[in-house]
Order: C-alpha cells, then sequence, then structure tokens
C-alpha cells in the first residue's frame, strides 16, 4: 500500500459520500402517488385553464408548482370506461364497459391486473376514496353483509367508496366491504327494476324535492333529492349530499396520516360536481353560476385541503399529484338545477367542442396537472397523454417490470408526464358512443358503433355521431368546426386503417419500456 495516496482515498470517499447524498435527493424513488379524480369537470371549468367566472385557488396553485397539460385526455366520454381503462391499462371497449347502473357486478374481475395491484407489488399501500361507479359483487349483492369482490379483491388495501354516482341508490358510503354506519335493526335493500319499501319516489312526491328532476332520475328520494333506482332501509347509513365532500376529505386526512412513514398511492375520486350538484351551504353563491358553479368551488376546496394535509405532512415535496377529470363537462345531467340558465360567458370546455357523451375533443380532453415537486419543473406541456398510460408510466416509474398480457392498452408516458420530453403518444384512442381516433393533430371520427340511449337524444349534447366519417385537423380547427374528410380522402383511409388495428389486436406485445 502506498501511504502517501492515503488523503487522495479520503477525499474521494468524502466527494463519494456527497454525490450520492445529491443524487439521492434528486431522483426520489417510490413517491407518493396520489391521483385526485373530479368527476364530469371540463377543459375550461377550472381557472389555470382559463376560467373566469369561478375561482379555483386551490387547484391553480397545484399548476403553478407543476406541469400543465393542454391536450390530455380521459379515455372515454363517461365515468365508467374511463375509470375501467385507468385501473387496468385497457380499452374499455375491449370489456364493454358502459355507465353501469348501481347494483352491478364488480366490472374488473378478480385476477385482472391493474394499476393499484400493480403498486402494492412495488412496495406501496393502496386506496381508493370516493366515488366508485366500477360494480360491486357478483351479481346479487347484500348490501347488509360482506359485499365482495371489490376494490379490496382488485388492489387496494383500503376503499371508502360512493359505490356507483351521486344520482343512483344506494345513497351510502361501503367502507372496505360493509356498509358505513348500518344499523342492523333497519336492514338495507336496492333494486334496479321496481319500486320496494315506501321511501316516496320524486314522481310520486314532487313536493318534497329539492330539486325537479327528470324520469330517470325520479325514483326514490333521498335527503330531498330523487334519484335512479329504488331502495329501503339503512337510513342510519344514508349520506347528507351538503357533507360528502368533508367526510372525503376526513377519510383522505386520516389515510395520510396513517401512511405518512410509507410510500402510499391513493385515488382520491372527488364526486363533484357531478349531479346532484347539492354542495354544503358554505359554498353558496360562490359563483353567479348556481350549483355548478359552487360545485367547482367545493372541489377546489377539497383539493386545497388535502395539499394542505400533505404540506403538513412533510408529503408535498416527494407526492406525485395528478389532478385530472373522468369526462367532459355537461350542464343538464337530469336535475333542474339551473347550470344551463346560468353559465353565462363560461365555456366549460373551454375552446373545445362537445363535452359528456361526446366524440369531440370536449368529451375527453380535460385538465390535467402533473406536480411532484422533488422531480417536476413547472411549465405548460403540449404533449398528447392519455389516463390510460399511468399504468405502463408508474411501473416504469416504480421499476415494476410488466407481462405482455398485462395492461395492453398502456404504454410508458413517463417522461412527458414528468415534463422531460416533449414525446407524448402519437396515436391514441377516444372512445364514446363511437370511437375516435387521434393521430398528433388529425382526428378521425368513426361513424356511431353503438346505440345513442333515449335521454341522451333529448339533450342539448353536440355528440359528434353521425352515420358518416368525418376527419378534423386540430391545429387549425380545434373547435372542430370544419369536417376535411373530402379533401384529405388518404389521412382518412389510413387512420381508419390504425383504428381497425386497435381493435384487432388484443394485445400489443413487445411495445413496453
Ligand atoms: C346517465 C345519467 C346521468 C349520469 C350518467 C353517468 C340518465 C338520464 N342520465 O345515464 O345523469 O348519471 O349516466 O355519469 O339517467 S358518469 O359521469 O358517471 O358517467
Ligand atoms: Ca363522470
Amino acid at each position: 500500500m502506498n501511504y502517501t495516496l492515503k488523503p487522495f482515498y479520503f477525499l474521494v470517499i468524502i466527494w463519494a459520500i456527497i454525490a450520492s447524498s445529491c443524487t439521492q435527493k434528486e431522483q426520489p424513488s417510490k413517491p407518493n402517488i396520489i391521483i385526485m379524480y373530479a368527476d364530469d369537470l371540463g377543459y375550461g371549468d377550472v381557472g389555470c385553464y382559463g376560467a373566469t367566472r369561478v375561482k379555483t385557488p386551490h387547484i391553480d396553485q397545484l399548476a403553478s408548482n407543476g406541469l400543465v397539460f393542454t391536450d390530455a385526455h380521459c379515455t372515454a366520454a363517461t365515468c365508467t370506461p374511463s375509470r375501467f381503462s385507468m385501473l387496468t391499462g385497457s380499452y374499455a371497449f375491449r370489456n364493454n364497459a358502459a355507465i353501469l347502473p348501481g347494483d352491478a357486478p364488480l366490472l374488473i374481475r378478480p385476477g385482472t391486473p391493474t394499476l393499484p395491484g400493480m403498486l402494492q407489488q412495488a412496495g406501496y399501500t393502496t386506496a381508493v376514496i370516493g366515488k366508485w361507479h366500477l360494480g360491486l359483487g357478483d351479481g346479487t349483492i347484500d348490501w347488509n353483509g360482506d359485499i365482495s369482490p371489490g376494490p379490496l379483491e382488485i388492489g387496494f388495501d383500503y376503499s371508502f367508496l360512493v359505490p356507483a354516482t351521486l344520482d343512483r341508490v344506494p345513497c351510502v358510503f361501503v367502507e372496505n366491504r360493509r356498509v358505513f354506519n348500518l344499523d342492523p335493526a333497519d336492514p338495507i335493500e336496492v333494486n334496479y327494476d321496481h319500486k320496494i319499501g315506501s321511501e316516496p319516489t320524486g314522481l310520486e312526491s314532487p313536493g318534497l324535492l329539492k330539486v325537479r328532476a327528470d324520469t330517470q332520475h325520479s325514483n326514490t328520494i333521498i335527503n330531498g333529492i330523487s334519484r335512479i333506482g329504488y331502495t329501503s332501509g339503512g337510513k342510519s347509513a344514508w349520506w347528507k349530499d351538503e357533507e360528502i365532500a368533508t367526510v372525503l376529505v376526513n377519510q383522505t386526512k386520516a389515510f395520510l396520516h396513517e401512511n405518512k412513514d410509507n410510500p402510499f398511492f391513493l385515488f382520491l375520486s372527488y364526486t363533484d360536481i357531478h349531479v346532484p350538484r347539492e354542495p354544503h351551504p358554505r359554498f353558496k353563491g360562490a359563483t353567479t353560476m348556481g350549483r355548478r358553479g359552487d360545485a367547482i368551488a367545493q372541489m377546489d376546496w377539497t383539493t386545497g385541503e388535502v395539499m394542505k394535509m400533505l404540506d403538513k405532512l412533510g408529503l408535498t415535496h416527494n407526492t406525485l399529484v395528478i389532478f385530472t377529470s373522468d369526462n367532459g363537462p355537461v350542464l343538464d345531467d337530469g336535475y333542474e338545477d339551473e347550470s344551463a340558465k346560468l353559465v353565462g360567458d363560461h365555456k366549460p370546455a373551454g375552446p373545445f367542442k362537445g363535452g359528456k357523451y361526446s366524440a369531440y375533443e370536449g368529451g375527453t380532453r380535460v385538465p390535467t396537472i402533473v406536480s411532484w415537486p422533488a422531480k417536476i419543473k413547472p411549465g405548460i406541456s403540449n404533449s398528447l397523454v392519455n389516463q390510460v398510460d399511468f399504468y405502463a408510466s408508474f411501473a416504469a416509474l416504480t421499476g415494476q417490470p410488466l407481462n405482455e398480457q398485462e395492461a395492453p392498452d398502456s404504454y410508458n408516458m413517463l417522461p412527458a408526464l414528468l415534463g422531460q420530453s416533449l414525446v407524448g403518444r402519437q396515436t391514441m384512442l377516444e372512445e364514446s358512443f363511437t370511437l375516435a381516433l387521434r393521430n398528433n393533430n388529425w382526428k378521425f371520427i368513426a361513424p356511431q358503433t353503438k346505440g345513442t340511449p333515449a335521454w341522451l337524444k333529448d339533450k342539448d349534447v353536440e355528440t359528434g355521431l353521425t352515420t358518416t366519417d368525418q376527419l378534423f385537423e386540430l391545429e387549425s380547427d380545434k373547435g372542430e368546426v370544419k369536417n376535411v374528410i373530402d379533401k384529405y380522402p388518404e389521412v382518412a383511409e389510413k387512420m381508419k386503417k390504425m383504428l381497425k388495428d386497435i381493435e384487432m389486436r388484443g394485445t400489443r406485445p413487445g411495445y413496453k419500456n
């Protein structure tokens, strides 16, 4: 040993220690992951996306610390299909996933690889809090016993659910496998076929209603609001619509507190701003847009409460938060809550055409903010990204290998999601009552493939559904006003073929990572 080199070795060791601690800071592994998932929130509904008639300071704050995407999409223009795709990495049409009734069986069958299941393998504690709408049980549910299978059977360690939607019975929370606060002496029953029990319905007793509704939403009245479906019993467990946001915030805070010391994945699924919009009275008049505006204000409050809790627990720096929505906006969705009348010059879908239920961009192009202070530089990204890719992207982030059958439609888009690359998707499907395809700035809408429900026909919704092919060029025509199919037939043909390829292949081996 040459003793004269000793001081040099010493310096090298010190340098190595300093360098490794720096890189550890720069490259945190296994960040906490939170998906904040608003319900029916449109591209133009928040301040950082241009809204002026409603203030969303907490979401705007998240945006100023993160990446704001201008071309980010949920996979479908309605809720169940979008959630299905995000959690399985598989397009919904492969599973015929459509809007589910409140007593539907669990759509994602146990044994199906899921995003939370993959993160469990990576060592995460996983939870879903809020709206579910992916079905529960095997076909007939006994709401008084153990409700299974459900989230716990497909990759979540904890669940606190609104089982379907705010406008569907049962109007109770389900914590893990049990209805929350249920009194066994007053058993609960649910029926989507005919009236049960003696609770009044909206059709029979409109005088009892806080807000009038269309026929589909005029079954059992709970908390002065008529719903889709019939229910009896279980009164101690009924939610109060005005309190739901607070209940979900409290459950979230408790989950964060309990899991502050280990990596966690939280799917925080807001009930705002879906109908019936009945926010807490303290939000009444927050905007001049009536209940829909008030519900946006409440959703912003929820976001702020969760962010404050992360701060308090010292978790903000190493938590990857994605704030986004499950489908585009809708004004009248079955209740006479004056949202359409009071909207004024507010543009729920921003510059885009259509909204919820629509094949146009407004159906799936949704606000999307990705924040991870340890890693992401704030800014704006125009990359084309899609929620179906969260699965493969988080697998790459956490070092989880995916097998070929797993998440068949999910690509690793982590570099785009973290703002390290401008390259997003080149090609991407948009699902509604038909299929549409994006190829960079081209948008092809195939003729309608599914029947339009009768109730949608009467609505003031630009569905984009036709019996002929449509082609738009979004760079010059964001609003999908000019069908250029006759001008560029070869582009349309190429895209038609791409769409067929996606439809035909069950999985796409060999593309991941
Ligand atoms: C529709 C409901 C609508 C809403 C939607 C689901 C009628 C007439 N309309 O069937 O009110 O509940 O389903 O919304 O019943 S989603 O955001 O969960 O997809
Ligand atoms: Ca929705």
